[in-house]
């Protein structure tokens, strides 16, 4: 594996809406980002993704873009957008923009002329069918509920939306198509961004002819997944944007890659893949169900540490993927990923412990470090986010009552993540001072920044070791690039593995209340990070505490 400048990087995701509001609109804009660039410097951060904030009218949060060559105004101008940029420079700091290319807005110009003129350059620039009484083109259930196709405003045609019908599919056949996006790419790169995090890439390729699949619900419909199944050839697209817009520049790009087989992984992230690294989803994925939210369970730590190891087995030295315990789609990882009634500072530093000294990059989600946790939603009404209103009908359909449904959808509703930022204890949090655009989690005046930059036990302290470590050069080639090996991976409830490179390191979580005893084959050099302030060690046994973490030097 050939090395590259954003190996030994760590990289920060920034949901700009929820981020920090400077203008009291109650909604997060870029002169916030700008602003805290310093509390960002100081945790360690490098690599900052921009969730969207292009021009759009927000149905999907940003997700659906209207001009991809704008700022939206609520976010600020494309005048601040340059200036963070520089200012990031200044601090040895990349930006990441989102690349949201499946689709764009129903309110982008290229739309608006399809519609106009449903037989002319534009229509092609998306599917379009003819419309057919009583009769739809696939029988494909959009990511967010009911038909992927809408009838075309004004015209006797309809468009398929794997998303939302705000958010209608670009038809990636269309060269056209193709070289808007590579143009774009490049104007933002050219600009000094440090590369994109790109969104739904899989969804682009279809499998064509478009046809129906097998009906996996009552609504008759068919999963997306069914036709991504059977799609071929989307490396040909994303070989021809890697070597006409990334690589020219040794852009940084990240992939939303879902189902990946394992003989694509060289393809994908090996040396000259088509992107510098993809996500590991395997958690996330684990416990899902096609039905739909509702069905979902939690997982178990004992199938949490299986679904990270089985992706680092899959990955071994191919390339680096990039390791998370949350994003702006899912709920908070420390209310997901650690027994109910467990979560407290303890357990919080170890999942965010375990999965950081992964191989791979690290990416903390805007308030990770300060271990955010879930909301408690008392109505639906407090719901914004399209995808937990449609699980929630779901839910409903499938037979659940009010309250149940509620519970579910709250359980794994994006907005976990969505809700403010949490910076002081003072009014909404220090995230605004008007009236915050999604409410503030309840926790605000236990859980926020301000009481722990200071606080050497905080869970923010513990992130800034682990980045340290990192970071540090006498064990960065071990942290960063060493092999990583698995031990005592039969036992319960304790997920440890061995780092190793031109040092050997010992990571290893006590995933469960109840203390548990290690043994260890040799002795060893130091702890590096411990969770607790103390160790009990005797001989070669180590009593792990409730939930304890440690990085040993072997
Ligand atoms: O997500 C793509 C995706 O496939 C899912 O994570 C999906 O959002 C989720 O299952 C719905 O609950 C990306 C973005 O991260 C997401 O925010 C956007 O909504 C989506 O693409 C469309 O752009
Ligand atoms: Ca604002």
């Amino acid at each position: 594996m050939t090395k590259k400048w954003w190996n030994e990087k760590v990289a920060y995701q920034i949901y700009p809406k929820s981020f920090y509001d400077t203008n009291g609109d109650g909604i997060g804009d870029l002169r916030g980002v700008i602003e805290k660039l310093d509390y960002l410097k100081d945790l360690g951060i490098d690599i900052i993704w921009l969730s969207p904030c292009y021009r759009s009218p927000l149905a999907d949060q940003g997700y659906d873009i209207s001009d991809y060559y704008d700022i939206d105004p609520r976010f600020g101008t494309m005048a601040d957008m340059d200036e963070l940029i520089a200012e990031a420079k200044k601090r040895d700091m990349y930006i990441l923009m989102d690349l949201v290319v499946n689709h764009c807005s129903d309110e982008h110009e290229w739309f608006k002329k399809a519609c106009q003129d449903p037989d002319g350059k534009y229509g092609n620039f998306f599917y379009l069918r003819d419309k057919k009484e009583g009769e739809l083109p696939t029988n494909w259930r959009s990511y967010f509920g009911g038909s992927a196709w809408e009838d075309l405003p004004g015209t006797n045609k309809q468009y398929l939306h794997v998303f939302h019908k705000k958010q209608p599919d670009l038809n990636w056949e269309n060269p056209e198509v193709r070289e808007e996006v590579y143009k774009n790419i490049n104007w933002w790169l050219d600009k000094g961004l440090g590369g994109f995090r790109i969104d739904a890439i899989i969804n682009i390729k279809k499998a064509l002819p478009l046809h129906d699949y097998e009906p996996d619900r009552e609504d008759g419909l068919s999963s997306i997944h069914n036709m991504l199944a059977e799609a071929q050839g989307i490396g040909e697209f994303l070989g021809e944007m890697r070597d006409r817009t990334f690589k020219k520049y040794d852009a940084f790009s990240v992939g939303e890659v879902f189902n990946e087989k394992p003989e694509e992984i060289p393809d994908f992230i090996g040396d000259n893949g088509y992107f510098s690294s993809m996500f590991d989803f395997a958690e996330t994925i684990c416990g899902g169900s096609e039905k739909g939210w509702y069905d979902c369970r939690q997982i178990t730590p004992d199938e949490y540490k299986a679904c990270c190891f089985g992706t680092q087995r899959k990955i071994g030295d191919i390339g680096f993927v990039s390791n998370i315990i949350e994003n702006h789609d899912e709920p908070r990882g420390v209310s997901r990923y650690i027994p109910e009634g467990d979560c407290c500072d303890a357990s919080k530093k170890m999942l965010g412990g375990l999965n950081f000294m992964l191989r791979g990059i690290p990416f903390i989600y805007q308030g990770q470090e300060l271990g955010m946790e879930n909301v408690k939603f008392e109505s639906i009404d407090q719901v914004d986010d399209i995808s937990t209103l449609d699980e929630y009908k779901v839910a409903l359909d499938a037979g659940c009552t009010q309250d149940e449904a509620l519970k579910v959808v709250s359980r794994f509703s994006r907005d976990n993540a969505r809700t403010p930022m949490q910076w002081t204890d003072g009014e909404n949090a220090g995230f605004t001072t008007g009236k915050p655009w999604l409410r503030v989690n309840e926790n605000y005046k236990k859980i926020n920044a301000e009481s722990q930059i200071n606080d050497p036990d905080s869970v923010r302290s513990f992130y800034k070791k682990l980045i340290a470590l990192r970071k540090n050069p006498e064990y960065k080639e071990t942290v960063v690039y060493g092999a990583l090996e698995p031990v005592w991976e039969e036992v319960h409830n304790l997920m440890a593995y061995y780092r190793k490179g031109d040092r050997t390191l010992l990571v290893v979580g006590n995933y469960q209340k109840e203390p548990q005893t290690i043994e260890l084959a040799g002795g060893y050099k130091k702890i590096l990070i411990n969770n607790y302030d103390h160790a009990a060690v005797s001989g070669n046994k180590i009593e792990l505490q409730r939930y304890q973490f440690l990085v040993l030097e072997m």
